[in-house]
């Protein structure tokens, strides 16, 4: 009777502690709303909508989808390429089951979507994949090799209708590239909790003073 193969799931990740998820879930909310007040967002507005309406309501946008966390390994319960190795991967197996800090270093806001950009350590990024930065990338987003290893490490807070949550970690490297190609923010204002910047077509990017930090549990999840 051969083994059976055991089953891999949707992706390994970092997943942030409900109480935490909660914290988290509150933080970013009050982002939004204060971002939705501000002159210079409003000035910008017809990103998010039509030329016609004048208001929006960022909370409403923006829809939660599962569980908040950091995205290590999407294994499309083994469909992805490379799935099955990592799973595999000795620091995988070490790793699995253990609590560990995560620094939240910055939020964006695109029309698509509302991540939290997460800044992992040496430790965790031995649980980065290899090539995890570049996988499945649409093909208009180049030179992400250039950026940093880990650079797409993020935790989708919200995403706009009919859009997926790969969208997030795009809209991520996107905004860093345009950050590293030395397009600064045309707008850039000083928030109590950071730097805002605008990147042009709808693209918001916060630097948080201080990062904030989120207790997760290294990981897997399947719907
Ligand atoms: O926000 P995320 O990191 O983006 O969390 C979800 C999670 O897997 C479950 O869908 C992420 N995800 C989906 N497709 C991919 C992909 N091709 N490469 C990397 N991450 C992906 C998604």
């Amino acid at each position: 009777q051969p083994q059976k193969e055991p089953e891999l799931p949707l992706f390994f990740g970092w997943l942030l502690l409900p109480e935490v998820q909660e914290r988290i879930k509150c933080y970013t909310m009050d982002f939004l709303k204060t971002l939705d007040t501000l002159e210079a967002f409003k000035k910008h507005l017809s990103d998010f909508t039509g030329e016609a309406e004048k208001t929006l309501d960022l909370e409403q946008y923006f829809e939660a989808k599962g569980p908040l966390h950091c995205t290590a390994k999407y294994c499309d319960y083994g469909k992805a390429e490379g799935a099955k190795e990592y799973a595999e991967e000795q620091v995988v197996k070490e790793s699995y089951g253990g609590q560990t800090e995560l620094s939240v270093t910055a939020l964006f806001v695109t029309p698509r979507t509302f991540g939290a950009r997460v800044a992992l350590t040496e430790e965790q990024l031995k649980l980065w994949p290899t090539g995890g930065d570049t996988e499945c990338l649409p093909p208009t987003l180049t030179g992400v090799d250039a950026l940093p290893v880990g650079s797409r490490a993020h935790v989708t807070l919200g995403c706009s209708a009919s859009v997926e949550p790969v969208q997030t970690g795009f809209d991520l490297l996107e905004i860093l590239l345009l950050k590293q190609g030395g397009q600064e923010g045309t707008t850039e204002e000083e928030m109590e909790l950071g730097t805002l910047s605008y990147l042009g077509q709808g693209r918001w990017y916060l630097a948080l003073r201080e990062a904030v930090t989120a207790d997760a549990t290294f990981s897997s999840y399947s719907d």
